[in-house]
Formats: C-alpha cells, sequence, structure tokens
C-alpha cells in the first residue's frame, strides 16, 4: 500500500490564490536588477519560472519609492520601467503555472544617503542610527541616523505603498506582501525601542501599528483582500533592531487587526531571521489561532527542512512553509521534498554577485 502524500504537497486555497502546494518560495535578495532603472530584466524572468512549481513565490524585496533602497541593484516597484520588467517575470511565472506576489519593501533608517535621492538622510519613524556599516556604490560606510518623516510625509508615503500595489497588479503580479519584518520601515514605526513620535504614528500600540495597517488597507484597495498578504519578525533582531518592550501586545495587536481584515496570509519569521528559532516573547501558536479562525492563512518560515515542514502542516501549526536559501540552489525544491530528494547547497558567494552565476545556473533533478 502507498503512503498517502503528506500535506504539504497538497493545494491550499490561499485567500483568492489557489496553490498547488505549501511548499513556498521566501523572498530573497539577490541584487541583480539592472543598474540604471532598477527594474527586474529577463534574467529574473528566468529565475523565477525556473521556481514555478512552489505554490507561491513571493517576490525579492522590492522598493516602493526612490527613498527605500539601501542595497545595491534591488529591484523597484514604483516607476514604468519597472513595471515593465516585472511584467516579465510575472508572464513566465504564469506561463509555467506558478503564482507569484510582489514584496513591497522600504528600507527606512537601514539606508544611507549614497542610496537616497540628493544624498539626503535616509527616512524613518524618528532619528534613529541602527548603527553598523553599510556597503554602498561608493564603499563601506558608517550608518547615519535617520529624518523623521513628519506626519503629513507618513501619508504620502502611504499613497506610495498604494501606487506599489497599483504598478505590482499592472505588471502581473497576483497579490503583494508587505514587508513589515526585519527592521525596516514598517518595524520603525512597530517597535517602541525605536518608534519615538508623538503624533498618530507613535505613542500607543494603535498609533504604532497604523502605518503598517494603512499599508495593508492600501494594497487591499487595489487587489482585495484575498491577494494581500503580510511578513512579519515579532522577535527577529534582523538589523540591530530592538526588541519592543512588550512583543506580545504589540504584534498581537497587529495580528488581530490582520485577521479581522481576512487577508490572505501572514507570513512568520519564527525566532532571528536566517539565525536561531528561538520563539521566546511571541506565542506564534496563539497567532495561527487567530488567523485560522478568521480564514487567514499562516505561513511559516526560517531554517525549516523537509521534516519540520511535513510536521507543520501535518499538526495544524502552519498553512504553508516558505523556503529560501534551498530555494535558490534547487529550483525543483517541492518536487525533491516530495521524494525526499538530496538537496544541492547553495553556493553564499554568488548570493548578491552580478548576473546568471549562482542564479539561473543551478540544475533541477531532471537537467
Ligand atoms: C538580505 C540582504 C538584503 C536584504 C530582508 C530584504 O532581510 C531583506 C534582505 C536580506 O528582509
Amino acid at each position: 500500500m502507498t503512503q498517502s502524500s503528506p500535506a504539504l504537497f497538497s493545494p491550499l486555497q490561499l485567500g483568492s490564490i489557489p496553490t498547488k502546494n505549501r511548499v513556498f518560495m521566501a523572498p530573497l535578495t539577490r541584487c541583480r536588477a539592472d543598474a540604471q532603472t532598477l527594474a527586474a530584466t529577463e534574467l529574473h524572468a528566468t529565475y523565477y519560472a525556473q521556481r514555478a512549481s512552489a505554490g507561491l513565490i513571493v517576490s525579492e524585496a522590492t522598493q516602493i519609492h526612490a527613498t527605500g533602497q539601501g542595497y545595491p541593484n534591488t529591484p523597484g516597484i514604483f516607476s514604468a520601467a519597472q513595471e515593465a520588467g516585472w511584467k516579465l517575470t510575472t508572464d513566465a511565472v504564469h506561463a509555467k503555472g506558478g503564482n507569484i506576489v510582489a514584496q513591497l519593501w522600504h528600507v527606512g533608517a537601514i539606508s544611507h544617503p549614497d542610496f537616497q535621492p540628493n544624498g539626503a538622510l535616509p527616512v524613518s519613524s524618528s532619528d534613529y542610527n541602527p548603527g553598523g556599516t553599510i556597503y554602498t556604490q561608493h564603499g563601506k560606510k558608517e550608518r547615519v541616523a535617520a529624518r523623521p518623516l513628519s506626519t503629513q510625509e507618513v501619508h504620502e508615503m502611504i499613497a506610495a505603498y498604494k501606487h506599489a500595489a497599483e504598478v505590482a497588479k499592472r505588471a502581473g503580479f497576483d497579490g503583494v506582501e508587505i514587508h513589515s519584518a526585519n527592521g525596516y520601515l514598517l518595524e520603525q514605526f512597530i517597535r517602541d525601542s525605536i518608534n519615538k513620535r508623538s503624533d498618530e504614528f507613535g505613542g500607543s500600540i494603535e498609533n504604532r501599528i497604523r502605518f503598517t495597517l494603512a499599508a495593508v488597507d492600501a494594497a487591499i484597495s487595489v487587489f482585495g483582500a484575498g491577494r494581500v498578504g503580510i511578513r512579519l519578525s515579532p522577535v527577529s533582531a534582523a538589523n540591530a533592531a530592538m526588541r519592543d518592550s512588550d512583543t506580545q501586545a504589540s504584534y498581537g495587536a497587529l495580528v488581530e487587526a490582520l485577521a479581522q481584515r481576512r487577508i490572505a496570509f501572514v507570513h512568520f519569521i519564527e525566532g532571528n531571521t536566517g539565525g536561531a528559532r528561538d520563539l521566546t516573547g511571541f506565542d506564534f501558536a496563539w497567532a495561527k489561532k487567530v488567523l485560522t479562525a478568521a480564514g487567514v492563512a499562516y505561513i511559516a518560515n526560517n531554517k525549516y527542512d523537509r521534516a519540520m515542514a511535513i510536521e507543520a502542516v501535518e499538526s495544524g501549526a502552519a498553512d504553508a512553509v516558505a523556503f529560501g536559501v534551498p530555494f535558490i540552489s534547487n529550483p525543483d525544491l517541492p518536487e525533491r521534498l516530495k521524494l525526499d530528494a538530496p538537496l544541492t547547497p547553495a553556493n553564499p558567494k554568488t548570493f548578491y554577485s552580478p548576473g546568471p552565476e549562482g542564479y539561473t545556473d543551478y540544475a533541477t533533478m531532471h537537467s
């Protein structure tokens, strides 16, 4: 008798998006956009189409605004050239029967004047300096303190999220994932360790989660709630972000507000991004219950292997599991996991290097 296939390999109705399995591709910054236009290229289309067997692809993080960039050659999603560039990718993924959502991103204070229009200061909730160094086109630089956005400018940034969602829709994406994780702009508003504002976007939890929810609502107004997701990293120290003084209360209120909106999914980085799965400080199982009760999918991420992913979906701890690094070097990851076939290790030296090497040249089992 053949054993029935684990639920990880079964379809999932993700809001309005039907997925063929629950092995998702996590967003992965690869720094290969066109240097002039910051548009995705034919090379991106090839790379993403190679990975179209994922139940869902979440695109690499894409900046919604010129001020949102913090790394070399990360793609944007606000100009006509960027829209045309992404259309190559969404067409190629759809031709292979895949689903792809755009991850909408603003790095806030993680940027540097070298990445900013006119060499201006990066923007944030407050005069926040994340510290450390950053590599720009002019070499290694010390980070600087950001300029707090005015209340009016936060409203303009919410409009920029809406514009980016419109661009994503015209570019043919199946939806968007709001990047509200890893110490970037939206998290710089959520966490009281960073947000020192006294306007409607600072102070109380309700005020600190207002910007994130407004970005979500802007995306909903474009795509409908069933095509909008969000990524959260409640307990992560990525980009040196200090913990909120009450992670459970702040992120708990956010999760409840997202559940009320009946969005498609919440994508959790469980533990420290790309690092230890220490979940202390936030009750992820509680979040799963709240979201499930509202029909919102819970996507789990961070250092899952095959056995962990099968168990997470089988036990009901997650509806789907997103894999990052394994998808870089295994374009046919769902099939390999299903067959329990060996995985090809990824080469970190080519994660952020230009061109096809380490990008589109990883073989499938059948190539
Ligand atoms: C790795 C390198 C650059 C950016 C994130 C978008 O951490 C990123 C990122 C990851 O969410």
